[in-house]
């Protein structure tokens, strides 16, 4: 496996199995369209676009395969992937099969992604200050979350803004969620409860998680 290559690949995660991304992203899309019927949010579509007609679906764009990244390497420029690549963990896992479980979707302007709720044997695939790393580094208060609260699927960003950029959100939305300010506005739907946590960020926490199959693996560039 890439584990084994000179060349370190350009990420590590737990890749969902392609039959079942599109159960992910139907349900994803379907959210979408309950959101923007939503007369709570539609009060707030203006932090999403100026336009008068915003189309949620067409606001997100995603191409490649839906994935959890554990550890962003960057073929090798980024710090402590040799070190990651080389543990033992890692290469027994490498091209296993695990169940990720999706417990919340999470909307802001910038980036759709799910919430990933990793179990203690795929914690143990999660690099060493991966919730706090690079950017996330800035984010106020990151070290207080528990471990894994950025493991996530990004499923779509707006125009302009990168992946990387879903992580940072899901952390800023959990620690919203865990302090005090707690949001007035709660709808209940069928999926689950959404809270809206200002600045167009909104969370859903479903009522059941999501299980969808992963393998763990690395793509290259
Ligand atoms: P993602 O995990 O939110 O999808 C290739 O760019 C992959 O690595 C993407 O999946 C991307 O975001 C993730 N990624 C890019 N830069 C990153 C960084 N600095 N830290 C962690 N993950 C990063």
């Amino acid at each position: 496996g890439a584990a084994d290559d000179d060349r370190l690949p350009l990420f590590f995660g737990f890749f969902i199995n392609p039959f079942e991304q599109e159960k992910v992203k139907s349900f994803a899309s379907n959210f979408l369209k309950t959101l923007s019927t939503q007369e709570a949010f539609r009060e707030h579509s203006g932090e999403f676009s100026s336009e008068k007609e915003l189309n949620l679906e067409q606001y997100f764009h995603h191409e490649g395969p839906l994935h959890c990244t554990t550890k962003f390497c960057d073929g090798g420029k980024a710090d402590g992937s040799g070190k990651y690549a080389l543990q033992e963990v890692v290469k027994e896992r490498y091209n296993s099969e695990t169940k990720l479980s999706l417990t919340a979707l999470m909307v802001t302007p910038r980036t759709l992604g799910t919430r990933v709720a990793l179990t203690p044997e795929q914690l143990e695939l999660w690099p060493e200050g991966g919730d706090t790393d690079g950017p996330a580094a800035s984010v106020p208060g990151v070290g207080t979350l528990p471990v894994g609260s950025r493991a996530h699927v990004t499923l779509g960003c707006a125009m302009g803004v990168e992946a990387v950029q879903t992580g940072l959100d899901l952390l800023e939305a959990e620690l919203l969620l865990k302090g005090d300010q707690t949001s007035d506005v709660r709808v209940e739907l069928e999926q689950g409860a959404l809270v809206y946590l200002g600045e167009g960020r909104w969370f859903l926490t479903l009522k059941e998680p999501m299980v969808v199959s992963a393998i763990f693996s690395g793509q290259s560039a």
